[in-house]
């Protein structure tokens, strides 16, 4: 179960085929989904009419689960994304606080449980995703105690200082507590969960095991990973070794090419990226022609004003930094506000010498890993907040605080020098860390560990 389906409309609704939705959950979840006749249970999206979509696609069911406009408002963009999605990143920006969002939220959540109590065999297993369903364990366990209920967060969960705020705190807690399993991406979140769980309800044990109500409930952390070697061969393919040849050139054949790609969302960090780059353009330690900066930002909650914020506000630093320093012909920063096809974005991690990737708070950061996995053998740099989930498991990568500015330029100016034997070592090793454990083994071992849990 996930907020969204693993499908998108196809272009013509009279009966083409449903394309898979991009990304490592969906390309990782799909066979396990598969071999155990499994249904994903999911809102279409608002702009899809829920009544054509398929019953199976890609071998696995699919059941839709329906939100009107004003449930849209309430418990997507508001709730989810209003309050719990700043809230759990620091309070990066502040929550809102809404109580007709929380009921929203939690009649959304009902429906969601209540679906996936009817749909689920006897015994079966249950597998919630993410910030947007952290009622549905709970729920689910008083209408199916029969069923085993795994839950994962894909974003931080914050310390009690932050988290004690939400007026329902006490419901999320109860709410996860549903689960026999409940998943992190580093074991900090996984801790403040479990003191948080001890401190608001009757729940004892350790921060591995909650006990409450004579159930116990195992808490752990479980990094998610991208599909590595799917992204290597895409990466040695040639025709997307040509196409990042030719970025190279589009782009003036510089020496140095940085590239950053992310959601625009407030917490990624990118306008701490903008900022460094315009203080080394303005030093004259970068050059237009010489050094480029390349930024992808793929539109994201477009409607929510705070998006809207950072767009204009990104655009102006942008726009600034071109005016100052750019030639014609060479501007120095590349800005695309725009989604980028799945070859085009592995052509341009080919093209990149540098990645930065500064979120502010992340949950994992799966563009940094993509970014890894496509180096196969071709050397490269990563920078990288200390403040990603990911910042743990990459040794190798440039750790920085996205927090100081001149931490970031620091990093972009060691990069001009760094030695390409060691570079290639380096990016060598980080190679090796995110093939060992891609998203196969973190979808097999998080399952494993659930089939191990033992309230059922
Ligand atoms: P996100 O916040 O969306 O994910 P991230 O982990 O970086 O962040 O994943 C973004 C995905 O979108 C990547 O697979 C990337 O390739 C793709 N993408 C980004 N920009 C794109 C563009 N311009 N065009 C096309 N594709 C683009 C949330 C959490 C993360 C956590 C993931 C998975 O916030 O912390 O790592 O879930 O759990």
């Amino acid at each position: 179960m996930a907020n969204r389906l693993p499908v998108r409309q196809p272009e013509r609704s009279d009966g083409g085929s449903w394309p898979p939705s991009p990304g490592g959950l969906v390309s990782a979840l799909t066979p396990v989904l598969r071999e155990r006749h499994g249904i994903w249970v999911g809102w279409p999206g608002g702009d899809c009419d829920p009544g054509i979509i398929p019953d199976t696609v890609n071998g696995i069911g699919l059941r839709s689960v329906s939100l009107s406009d004003s449930e849209c408002d309430g418990f997507y963009t508001g709730f989810s994304n209003g309050t719990l999605w700043p809230l759990y990143h620091d309070a990066i920006r502040t929550p809102t606080f809404d109580r007709d969002w929380w009921h929203q939220y939690r009649e959304v959540n009902v429906r969601f449980a209540e679906i996936a109590a009817d749909v689920a065999a006897p015994g079966a297993t249950v597998w919630v995703h993410d910030y947007q369903l952290q009622l549905v364990p709970g729920l689910l366990r008083s209408l199916r105690p029969d069923v085993r209920i795994g839950f994962f967060l894909h974003i931080p969960f914050p310390p009690r200082e932050l988290f004690m705020q939400l007026p329902w705190r006490r419901e999320i807690i109860e709410g996860l507590l549903g689960a026999d399993l409940i998943g992190f991406q580093v074991p900090g979140a996984a801790a403040n969960f479990a003191r948080l769980a001890r401190q608001l309800t009757a729940a004892t044990g350790s921060d591995s095991v909650v006990e409450i109500d004579s159930r116990q409930v195992a808490v752990g952390a479980f990094p998610i990973s991208v599909d590595s070697r799917g992204i290597a061969a895409k990466a040695a393919q040639p025709q997307i070794i040509a196409r990042a040849a030719q970025l190279r050139s589009d782009l003036g054949g510089p020496d140095i090419v940085f590239l950053g790609v992310d959601r625009l969302d407030y917490t990624k960090g990118i306008d701490r990226r903008m900022v460094a780059a315009g203080k080394l353009f303005s030093e004259g330690i970068l050059r237009a022609g010489n050094h480029v900066i390349v930024q992808i930002a793929v539109p994201s909650r477009e409607l929510d004003p705070l998006y809207q914020e950072e767009r204009h506000h990104l655009e102006q630093l942008v726009g600034q930094v071109n005016g100052q320093f750019s030639s014609v012909g060479h501007p120095a920063i590349h800005y695309l506000n725009q989604s980028v096809s799945n070859d085009e974005l592995i052509a341009l991690y080919l093209a990149a010498d540098v990645m930065l990737v500064t979120p502010l708070r992340d949950g994992m950061n799966l563009v940094s890993k993509e970014y890894v996995a496509a180096r196969d053998g071709a050397g490269g740099q990563l920078i990288l907040s200390e403040f990603a989930g990911a910042a743990s498991e990459l040794k190798g990568a440039v750790l920085v605080n996205p927090h100081d500015i001149d931490d970031i330029t620091e990093a972009m100016r060691a990069c001009l020098t760094r030695d390409r034997a060691e570079e290639m070592r380096n990016m060598r090793r980080l190679n090796r860390i995110v093939r060992r454990r891609d998203v196969h083994h973190w979808a097999a071992s998080y399952l494993a560990a659930l089939q191990e849990t033992t309230s059922v």
